[in-house]
């Protein structure tokens, strides 16, 4: 997009908001009834609500499916890659809608019915945006759950949205490895004995018990059902998902979208950001999103943004060093990706490996590179920009979360020049504000907490059953505004540097680990009174977990137990909640008050035990000499 082009949707933005988002939604989306509203909001406290297109109707299924029928039907809509390279085949649009219909009618025939929850624990296969469509096509609530989260995790997750279907597979395949899906539902499921049924797809032959009555292969079931199923006219905000994010405080939520608004914001971000010139048709493209659709980022742009628009997305059930470091850059030639779209870590690890790596596949078809997650350092940007875009393709880092929807900050291809490490400029529609602890507002170049003052189509709407808990969450730390949870700079040019995470969230290679989950894993273990946790720098990761950790006073310190309470957090959350780094500590620095003081951790933890401040108001000043002492940095 042209810099003129990208202005003129400013101004159009500027002279009619309503008017402008209206002409986005029609024009981009088909609609059952056409909205005649648009943002219908407000962030206070009393009167607080958020609503888009508040009186339209359409279904989200037949805009990624239907829609696209007389003119693509023929056309790839989904390109699986496995683990092993090469293992994979494409589906078109007309597979897709054949394939979708009969997950509806399976669904159907085990009584799912509009409103209903679905949870989905799957690996990355087609059968996973299958369930996910199915779902938005009966006007089901889908909730997928990551495949690498443990039992504990997933039945957690099944009982706090009470769903009744659980949609699985026998197993999965990463980087050579297996990963036990249906065991792992199964031990969820004696905790949940609400589900009644579970959908089974099979991806490895993995020899698994089926419980009789419950359980249903989906290759069975999908041979008795019809391949049509009409979708089901929805409002646009009938609740289209829930997926789990983790946050500072308690368990993770339940951040949940609705149809019309989100569906619009991943179409418009996607076209925006990834699509080509306007005119042309985005099908040329062929789009890779390295994400998991446990993820928000595989929600919104492995599957609903790329199908929206009539896109050609790949689906990729491997890793980046699986098996090798080049599978990246030879599965991109092979399958001929022109737009790639990946996290930093993944970057980080593999700039780690070497030029080789890349330089020895031919990456004259890749065009556009973006990056999604986390912070990304200027020399991984750099990397990444020249050795693998070798300087001609644009780098689109893209700052979002999951209760964004879609993008929110990054620059548009050809209309914004980029920096290496900043997100650059909000898209149309996107007004951040940057305010300092009190909520006092900051102008122009300046750092401090990022807010965002208005509405936007793709916005979560709440937390699954705890209204409450989303306004708390985001709306009471700094009154009248969404407060992001980042801490961000903005530069003389207007461009943003996002900082990092300023709550009690750990972002751990572009996930987000709530400190207070992996506490409460290490003090279910036996041997541990207490434990606290806090980030700390990780070159591959970004941040790492480092734990400290007072054993109970029967319980002697040992490597052993080091390993063994490691082991505990990841069989009780998932490898990714597994500390880096625990040290054990005969006591935590509290306040009189006993308020752990976190800020004396961090610095240990980020190696900079000089500057932990003032202890001067803790209980025991003496403990921290200890924690100093015995720091695993
Ligand atoms: C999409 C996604 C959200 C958090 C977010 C921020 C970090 C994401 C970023 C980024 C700097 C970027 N984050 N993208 N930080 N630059 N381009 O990742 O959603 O999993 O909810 O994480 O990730 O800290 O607040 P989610």
């Amino acid at each position: 997009m042209t810099p003129t082009k990208l202005q003129a949707m400013h101004d159009a933005l500027a002279k009619d908001e309503d008017g402008f988002w209206l002409d986005q939604a029609r024009s981009r989306l088909d609609w059952i009834e056409e909205p005649n509203e648009a943002g219908d909001w407000s962030f206070d406290a009393n009167d607080f609500h958020i609503r888009w297109f508040a009186d339209g109707k359409l279904n989200l299924s037949a805009n990624c499916i239907d829609r696209h029928l007389d003119t693509r039907g023929g056309q790839t809509a989904i390109v699986f890659e496995g683990d092993e390279p090469g293992e994979g085949y494409e589906l078109s649009y007309r597979d897709l809608h054949a394939e979708v219909c009969r997950f509806a009618n399976v669904l159907k025939s085990r009584g799912v019915a509009k409103g209903d929850r679905v949870t989905i624990y799957m690996p990355m296969i087609p059968e996973a945006a299958f369930a996910m469509l199915a779902c938005a096509r009966i006007g089901a609530v889908h909730s997928v759950v990551f495949g690498g989260f443990s039992p504990d995790s997933l039945a957690g997750r099944i009982r706090d949205c009470e769903s009744s279907v659980l949609v699985t597979a026998d197993g999965g395949r990463r980087g050579g490895k297996s990963i036990p899906l249906k065991a792992n539902a199964d031990t969820a499921l004696e905790s949940c004995p609400d589900v009644h049924s579970v959908i089974l797809v099979r991806r490895t032959g993995d020899d698994v018990p089926v419980v009789e009555g419950r359980d249903v292969w989906w290759h069975d079931a999908r041979e008795s059902v019809d391949a049509d199923c009409p979708p089901e006219p929805m409002a646009a905000e009938d609740p289209l998902f829930i997926l789990y994010t983790s946050g500072s405080t308690g368990k993770p939520k339940g951040v949940l979208h609705t149809t019309g608004g989100y569906l619009l914001w991943v179409t418009f971000t996607y076209r925006l950001l990834f699509g080509p010139e306007e005119g042309q048709d985005v099908a040329e493209d062929l789009f890779w999103c390295t994400a998991d659709v446990g993820w928000i980022t595989g929600h919104s742009y492995v599957v609903y943004g790329p199908l929206s628009n009539g896109a050609r997305t790949v689906m990729f059930d491997g890793v980046p060093n699986y098996p090798d470091p080049g599978r990246f850059w030879e599965t991109s030639h092979r399958l001929g990706v022109s737009v790639f779209y990946t996290a930093p870590t993944a970057i980080r690890a593999l700039m780690r490996e070497g030029d080789d790596w890349v330089t020895q596949h031919d990456r004259s078809q890749l065009r556009l590179l973006g990056t999604v997650g986390e912070p990304i350092n200027p020399e991984a940007w750099k990397w990444y920009s020249t050795v693998v875009g070798e300087g001609r393709c644009p780098v689109v880092d893209t700052w979002w979360q999951t209760e964004t929807g879609g993008t929110m900050i990054a620059p548009v291809p050809g209309a914004v020049e980029t920096k290496p490490g900043s997100a650059t400029r909000p898209l149309p529609g996107v007004r951040p504000q940057l305010v300092d602890a009190e909520g006092g507002e900051l102008d122009g170049a300046a750092e401090g907490n990022l807010c965002l003052t208005a509405s936007w189509p793709g916005q979560m709407r709440t937390v699954y059953g705890d209204h409450e808990r989303f306004f708390q969450t985001y709306f009471s730390t700094y009154p009248g505004r969404y407060f992001t949870g980042d801490g961000c700079r903005r530069d003389e040019d207007g461009y943003y540097w996002i900082t990092g995470r300023v709550d009690d969230v750990i972002n751990v290679s572009g996930h987000r680990m709530g400190t207070a989950e992996v506490e409460s894993a290490l003090v279910a273990h036996p041997n541990v009174a207490e434990a606290a946790v806090v980030g700390m720098p990780h070159e591959i990761k970004g941040q790492g977990i480092y734990a400290y950790v007072t054993l109970n006073a029967d319980a002697a310190e040992s490597d052993e137990l080091r390993e063994e309470l490691r082991q505990w957090v990841r069989k009780e959350i998932g490898p990714i909640a597994t500390p880096d780094a625990l040290q054990f500590a005969p006591a935590l620095p509290k306040t009189r008050s006993g308020k752990i003081m976190r800020r004396i951790l961090r610095k240990i933890a980020e190696g900079q035990p000089d500057q932990v401040g003032d202890v001067s108001t803790l209980a025991d000043p003496a403990v921290v000499e200890d924690l100093k002492k015995n720091a695993l940095v």
